[in-house]
């Protein structure tokens, strides 16, 4: 009754992005961030999991764990930490590094922008200059150029929507503006990037003399529900955020119809931008007004998000119908400090997907290790892999052991069930 296979093409990864767990750079905007007091716990990008020196054993562990896939990124302010010159170490670094996941047989999908800028390009004004889309492209040309050969799978950028909502009209994030109008011109700018940084990677790729080129770039989708569904106030508010947050973006990434609240732009062009639909899922969102809400009552993360299994599945049929690609899960997870539930979110979550129909190819789960969550910094814990900040001592959960077994069963059996997922949410 609890057991489930995975389809037949259906692989489990994990996932991570690099300022979150290399440390050791205090050249990119999160760390000038940190440095400003913003972080909750006083902690800093520049500790993290120090993956940059300790690579080699979190593969290991990868490898111990049967890990086959893994998304993960690159830093800008690394690579090119000035504009225009480029490291050749730090390129030489990740060559290294990819070419022992590829030798270890893991799969890799690499990430070019995941929320953090080299701070000279924040100093310029990032994705808000009208210049951000040429220094952007230069810098993904570099990476594609660079580690093309052993890399076929790329995300452009990472969540546009809430960078730029975090960062530019909310003001909690880098650079902590409140504007609605650079909000739109963040994304307009991202889209830009995204649209143009597709074309040039597949000929990029072709170039090298690879034609088994995929990219897309992270939608982070939410299920948006009104709190009374015959409020009119509600649906309206429902209708609107869902609109600002994620829809008319997810149409102009992948269609190039710009549309609210994406401006018009010559690059964003009609087309199919994207050759798999990427999606970060974590919750719902129940509206009544113009922030975010829980519904009352509904289970709960140690971060106050709703626990909304089903969901998973209304994003992935949302974007399908936009456009029929197959569905890569590039971000699924929990904030579950004790590690008491995720094995349930994570059943429920899977077993929600494989029951779909729909062509889910891959499910990378956020995160490998714990990390450095943003704005909670080191207090928030999503990983499969419990990390000592002080003493670095990475320890597998059992929540690991459990996405462990699941591989290797390439499903949840009954046993796992039982063993693993019998455990209470919180509300
Ligand atoms: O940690 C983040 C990640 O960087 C982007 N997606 C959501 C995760 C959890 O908040």
């Amino acid at each position: 009754m609890f057991a489930f296979s995975f389809p037949e093409d259906f692989a489990l990864g994990v996932a991570s992005a690099a300022t979150q767990i290399e440390g050791g750079d205090t050249n990119n905007s999160w760390y000038d961030w940190a440095c400003a007091g913003h972080i909750k716990d006083g902690s800093s990008p520049l500790r993290a999991d120090d993956h940059y020196r300790r690579w080699q054993e979190d593969l290991a562990l990868m490898e111990e764990m049967g890990i086959r896939h893994s998304r993960f990124g690159v830093e800008w302010s690394r690579i090119e930490p000035e504009s225009g010159k480029f490291d050749r170490e730090a390129l030489a670094h990740y060559r290294r590094e990819i070419q022992a996941m590829v030798d270890a047989g893991v799969r890799p999908l690499l990430t070019i922008h995941h929320f953090t800028n080299p701070r000279w390009f924040e100093e310029l004004g990032a994705f808000e200059n009208p210049d951000c889309i040429g220094l952007y492209l230069r810098f993904a040309e570099v990476v594609v150029r660079e580690l093309g050969d052993l890399v076929s799978e790329y995300i452009t950028i990472n969540e546009p929507n809430v960078y730029a909502l975090n960062g530019y009209y909310g003001g909690g994030w880098p650079p902590g503006k409140k504007s609605m109008e650079s909000y739109r011109r963040v994304l307009t700018h991202m889209t830009a990037c995204h649209i143009s940084a597709y074309q040039m990677i597949h000929r990029v790729r072709r170039e090298l003399g690879f034609s088994d080129t995929k990219v897309s770039f992270a939608n982070h989708l939410r299920v948006f529900q009104p709190l009374q569904k015959r409020n009119p106030v509600h649906r309206l508010c429902c209708t609107f955020s869902e609109k600002a947050f994620q829809g008319g973006l997810s149409r102009a990434m992948c269609l190039g119809e710009a549309a609210f609240p994406v401006y018009r732009h010559p690059l964003i062009r009609p087309g199919v931008w994207c050759d798999f639909h990427a999606i970060n899922y974590y919750t719902r969102s129940t509206v009544s007004g113009l922030r975010d809400g829980t519904a009352p009552g509904a289970p709960v993360n140690d971060l106050g998000w709703e626990i909304y299994p089903q969901g998973i599945v209304e994003v992935c049929r949302m974007l399908y119908d936009l456009a029929p690609l197959p569905l890569y899960i590039t971000e699924n997870g929990t904030c579950d400090n004790q590690d008491t539930f995720r094995c349930r979110y994570l059943y429920e979550h899977l077993k929600a997907l494989c029951s779909s129909g729909l062509p889910v190819k891959r499910y990378y789960h956020w995160c490998f290790c714990d990390n450095f969550e943003w704005l909670e910094g080191e207090s928030a814990r999503f990983g499969l892999v419990h990390v000592d900040y002080e003493t670095q001592q990475r320890t597998i959960k059992k929540s690991g052991r459990f996405f462990a077994a699941a591989i290797a069963a390439h499903g949840v059996t009954e046993e796992l069930h039982e063993q693993y997922c019998r455990c209470a949410y919180r509300r």
